[in-house]
């Protein structure tokens, strides 16, 4: 295995984590930004650096289309190519095509689509998209699973989620980097606690190392998305990282952690941000909003960020639609703000102060007479 997860403290399910991978220590819980093509929108790497952030996202899908991953293999890797010396994950792909092109169809042997570039008829294998992972060279590489949205029943989830296990084996069997390259599975199986029961059971059967909690984030109301986030992190290996994939807003960070998740992904705070949206304590502050344009507070008075030092709302309220620099501030502020909520939830639970941290981020968010 390329690594190590250490619990450095607990507050009963909850746990804070050192995770070593081969370019990062990595402090968990943690939350990972989302970079499609080789870049997070907008900002520099040293900015990423700069704001404390650990690991990036990279999306499979995406890169092996442009700049396609046997000219990033050419050129040393994906670490190399984008100029991140620190963590990297990729996702498989498969998902990001039956999210993205509704034109993706599943079947045992892949998942067939029309190429974007050119609308040639495209198969991605579970064998190929570790190939294309490997070749792209992240510190972890998930598998490719058969995902079905939370919303729909029947037949078509039992059937997914066995596939996702029949996959597995293919995606083991093609995984040519073991030594610096983590593949993690993908726990399926929709709302259905003795679907996801058995999924849990086949993953760590095959001692990954690490395991992701996927299909969620899709529609479900919150009760279901947490029973499955409880019942998953309850059988998962203790010893093991557990990431919930697609997860994202803070509030569901926080309950996800308390829940004994480790890790997160979400295009949330970037996308957001381009829609003039800041991520606060209090919940969220629409900087198009008429009452911003002589606001001249920054944009969290708490917050110790590099925009929140030298802007005011005002400023950002008259770059917003206007001009990208606009959405640059705002993602750098939200970016921030999602590795300060990682920090915090991380020391919180070190220093067995996590029950004061949960309060005290819920009266924030939700004040007395809201
Ligand atoms: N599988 C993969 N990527 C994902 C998800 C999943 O289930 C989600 C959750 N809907 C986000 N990203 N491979
Ligand atoms: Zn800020």
């Amino acid at each position: 295995m390329a690594l190590r997860f250490e619990v450095l403290g607990r507050f009963n399910r909850a746990r804070a984590a050192q995770l070593t991978l081969p370019h990062f220590v990595c402090q968990t819980p943690l939350f990972m930004p989302v970079g499609t093509q080789g870049t997070i929108k907008g900002l520099t790497t040293d900015q990423l650096e700069e704001i404390g952030c650990q690991i990036i996202l990279g999306n499979t899908y995406h890169l092996a289309l442009r700049p396609t991953s046997e000219l990033i293999d050419e050129l040393g890797g994906l670490h190399k190519f984008m100029n991140w010396p620190r963590a990297l994950l990729t996702d498989s792909g498969g998902f990001q095509m039956v999210s993205l092109l509704h034109l993706a169809d599943i079947t045992e042997k892949g998942v067939t689509f029309q190429s974007p570039v050119d609308g040639k008829p495209m198969l991605l294998t579970p064998e190929e998209s570790i190939q294309i992972q490997n070749r792209i060279g992240a510190d972890i590489i998930m598998a490719l699973d058969d995902v079905v949205k939370t919303t729909i029943t029947g037949p078509r989830i039992e059937e997914a989620m066995y596939r996702t296990l029949r996959w597995i084996d293919r995606c083991i069997a093609a995984h040519k980097r073991p030594y610096d390259q983590n593949l993690f599975g993908i726990v399926q199986g929709g709302l259905d606690p003795v679907l996801r029961d058995i999924c849990v059971r086949g993953l760590v059967d095959r001692n990954l190392p690490g395991y992701a909690i996927g299909g969620l984030a899709g529609g479900e109301d919150k009760d279901s998305f947490w029973r499955v986030v409880a019942q998953c992190t309850a059988t998962l290996p203790e010893d093991k990282p557990r990431y919930v994939m697609g997860v994202g807003y803070p509030l569901d960070i926080v309950v996800c952690s308390a829940l004994g998740a480790d890790m997160y992904d979400c295009v949330y705070p970037t996308r957001t941000a381009r829609f003039g949206t800041a991520l606060v304590p209090e919940g969220v502050l629409k900087l198009k909003h008429k009452a911003m344009a002589e606001d001249t507070r920054p944009i969290d008075p708490t917050c110790a960020c590099m925009v929140c030092k030298n802007y005011t709302r005002a400023y950002i309220h008259s770059l917003v639609t206007k001009d990208a620099m606009g959405s640059q501030l705002l993602s750098f502020h939200n970016l921030y703000y999602m590795m300060q909520l990682s920090r915090n939830l991380h020391s919180s639970i070190v220093q067995g102060k996590f029950p004061e941290f949960v309060c005290n981020f819920l009266q924030k968010m939700f004040p007395k007479g809201d």
